[in-house]
């Protein structure tokens, strides 16, 4: 029996998005601070979804719900359209829900991350960031897999199809072929931090980290061997320790 129309697998393919998510967050100016802010509210901040570089993900993320402190009045936020993100003030840090809504063509479950707020600066020279009122920022790196898209998904991923041939190719209208892809820039820029470059120097840095654990290992192993020799010399010369039962 043929699969109803839209829920037709492209089998054995898996397609990668990646994104960015966090929040920054800076403590007022006491003479400056927002005037409608509460009087226990100590910083601005703000959680986001974006693409990398500001890429527009919109095309495969529909909608996003941030699930704020419930301290907070109207605690679930649905940002239905790009930037995909909240403003707020208040006092305290909390874990943020942030639930992804697909686009309806990916015929996709919604599905769920958290985040820390961080308003406090952490890592370090924290004196220092803390007196120069710094931008606290949390940001991380992710990426979305998609097992087996339904093709009129996949037509939409990849802007037409690259390689695959499909009759629901005008899903992806006014997209030249191929131009969507899960292409992270070359290089670091002010506005954007994460990079292949970066990718491979993190790689290098867990290489080192491993060789690391490896060389520390080895010499455990080595002082392990020469003690029980030294143990096995002494009970030749001395005989077993004996353990009086109680
Ligand atoms: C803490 N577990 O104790 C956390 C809770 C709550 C944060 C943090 C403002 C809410 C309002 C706010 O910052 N809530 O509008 O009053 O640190």
């Amino acid at each position: 029996m043929p699969a109803p129309a839209g829920t037709k697998r492209v089998r054995g393919v898996q397609i990668h998005r990646p994104f960015i998510y966090g929040t920054e967050a800076t403590p007022f100016d006491p003479s400056n601070r927002p005037k409608d802010a509460p009087a226990d509210h100590t910083h601005k901040w703000k959680v986001f979804v974006r693409g990398i570089n500001n890429e527009d993900i919109s095309y495969w993320l529909r909608k996003v719900q941030f699930k704020l402190h419930d301290t907070y009045a109207n605690s679930v936020r649905m940002i239905e359209t790009p930037p995909f993100e909240v403003e707020e003030t208040g006092w305290g840090e909390f874990e943020i829900a942030i639930k992804f809504y697909f686009v309806p063509e990916s015929t996709e479950k919604p599905q769920t991350i958290w985040h820390s707020l961080k308003l406090h600066p952490f890592g370090d020279d924290i004196e220092g960031k803390r007196e120069r009122r710094e931008r606290v920022d949390s940001i991380c790196y992710e990426e979305v897999l998609f097992n087996e898209p339904v093709e009129q998904f996949y037509d939409i991923l990849t802007g037409g199809g690259q390689g695959f041939k499909s009759k629901h190719a005008k899903s992806a209208k006014g997209i030249p072929r191929g131009l969507r892809t899960a292409d992270i820039p070359e290089r670091i820029t002010k506005d954007n931090l994460f990079s292949r470059e970066e990718e491979s120097k993190e790689l290098d840095r867990l290489g080192e980290a491993v060789k690391t654990v490896e060389k520390t290992v080895a010499e455990e192993k080595a002082r392990l061997v020469h003690e029980e020799a030294k143990l096995a010399e002494l009970e030749k010369t001395e005989g077993k320790p004996i353990h009086k039962k109680k």
